[in-house]
């Protein structure tokens, strides 16, 4: 009786346990983000994807590209400044973020400072009462664009530099722009250093927890971050390879010879810190504005080939647009800005690859289906089951379709996994290689010659598993986008 009854007990537990196992066969087997991941800021940061420089102070009236810390405040005045200008040309091509020289090398301030006469204040602009902080701010937060800093550490003005009171001289100017121009949202700190820095040890520690401190979502740029890096180059070139992993303990601000700072253009697999890559170029030779650049606007080919080796190669674009005498960002710069827009965006109009029934050879279960790369949301990825370090991905066209740029894309805040990739194109019956590279993270655009191909495949290799794609777009480029990277 006793033993019946046990029987019956156990049965009655088996029946109620049994769907529960069944339902947890079936849940989504949540993906693992790796070790190291990006912060929130990091993430909004890296999808602006191209953002603006403005280099103005007196250098505009010397026609230098380093002032020496000697030039009068009088210099300084453009007759027809107009901010709102800057802000439309950087908006009409597509750059969601500006970020200005508040203070550069030679140590004047386009603020009225209150730690220093060597100012705005003491320029015959607006008589002395302009702020062109101020007045860029609220006219980026009237378009809806974001607002960054550069306040360079290196000055060749301020008598305090090179003893220890620069520093709080430095956090000071760092404290009242950081307070009073509302939401800041980089902050730039250069690593340049000249003759008179030799004996100048900067606070950067102190520096960077007053930014932390008063404007907690801003990303903080040096050459070791500690968000993002410098890239190792002014032309605008990431790395083929470019990991947004590195060792940012390895690499000494402005000291090219420190271990690390080879990796700033690739980063390093292994590396333990993230650090988005911000490739920084000027659209004329200097950063600064020199009539005689006036004919030296990089070429719209030129621009392409930047963006297709920054924002195509996982790092951010920073491009730089000088204002002239007069206070404006010259016409050819403002043409030239709007052409390279056009044509980007012609080219990506059209994701040739939306919404076809992609397969794979792997996939971890229902809700990480390899379809989730052509579903046109960055939200929803493809991922293997865990230990895969290899996959096939294939996409039918359903028709012959000409296409000559790629576009791939992983969901970062799970890691930067992937390490090696071959794209094929199905031509007249068999498979054709197209291109082949390594990483990828959050973007990489691949130019290939026009192909038509019923299907496109790809193999897929990564560093940590399971493997996860977000995105897969095939496009056909703007008549006027002709670039074809080499895959060797
Ligand atoms: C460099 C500076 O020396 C240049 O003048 C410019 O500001 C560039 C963005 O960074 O280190």
């Amino acid at each position: 009786m006793q033993k019946n009854c046990i029987s019956l007990r156990l049965t009655q537990l088996l029946l109620l346990v049994a769907p529960l196992v069944v339902q947890a066969q079936n849940a989504p087997k949540a993906v693992t983000p790796l070790a190291v991941t990006p912060q929130p800021r990091q993430l909004a940061y890296q999808q602006l994807e191209t953002i603006a420089f403005i280099h103005y102070t007196v250098n505009a009236f010397t026609d230098k590209e380093w002032g020496d810390g000697t030039e009068s405040p009088k210099i300084f005045n453009p007759s027809e400044l107009d901010v709102k200008q800057w802000v439309k040309a950087c908006k009409d091509g597509g750059l969601k973020q500006i970020i200005l020289t508040a203070k550069h090398h030679d140590g004047f301030c386009l603020w009225p400072s209150k730690y220093t006469e060597h100012s705005i204040k003491n320029s015959p602009y607006k008589g002395g009462k302009g702020d062109i902080v101020k007045e860029l701010s609220e006219a980026c937060k009237e378009a809806g664009i974001k607002f960054g800093i550069y306040l360079s550490p290196w000055d060749r003005h301020e008598p305090a530099y090179g003893t220890s009171t620069y520093n709080d001289y430095y956090k000071n100017q760092l404290r009242e722009l950081l307070t009073n121009y509302g939401e800041i949202s980089e902050v730039w700190m250069d690593g340049a250093k000249g003759e008179n820095a030799k004996n100048m040890e900067y606070d950067f520690e102190g520096y960077r927890a007053i930014i932390r401190e008063l404007q907690p979502k801003a990303v903080i740029f040096s050459d070791a971050g500690p968000d993002v890096r410098w890239m190792g180059n002014e032309k605008g070139f990431a790395g083929e390879t470019n990991w947004s992993l590195l060792d940012k303990s390895s690499i000494g601000i402005g000291q090219a010879n420190s271990p690390g700072y080879k990796f700033l253009n690739t980063g390093q697999a292994d590396g333990k810190d993230w650090l988005v890559g911000e490739c920084d170029v000027s659209i004329r030779p200097g950063w600064f504005y020199h009539a005689s650049e006036d004919s030296k606007v990089k070429s719209l080919e030129h621009l392409l080939d930047i963006y297709y080796k920054s924002v195509g190669r996982n790092a951010v674009l920073l491009l730089n647009l000088p204002p002239d005498r007069r206070g404006l960002i010259h016409e050819n710069d403002v043409e030239r800005l709007k052409e390279f827009r056009t044509v980007v965006t012609e080219t990506f109009r059209t994701n040739l690859a939306l919404n076809k029934s992609a397969k794979a050879d792997h996939f971890r279960s229902k809700e990480y289906l390899a379809q989730n790369t052509t579903d046109g949301s960055s939200k929803t990825f493809w991922a293997t089951e865990d230990g895969v370090s290899q996959a096939m991905i294939t996409i039918p066209f359903g028709r012959a379709t000409t296409f000559d740029r790629i576009s791939l894309a992983e969901p970062i805040e799970f890691g930067q996994r992937v390490n090696t990739f071959t794209v094929e194109a199905f031509v007249d019956g068999k498979w054709e290689f197209v291109a082949k590279g390594t990483t990828i993270g959050y973007k990489r655009l691949l130019r290939i010659k026009p192909v038509t191909a019923t299907q496109v495949r790809m193999t897929i290799g990564t560093a940590g598993t399971p493997l996860l794609i977000s995105e897969i777009g095939i496009y056909k480029a703007s008549a006027k986008d002709t670039g074809v990277d080499e895959f060797k």
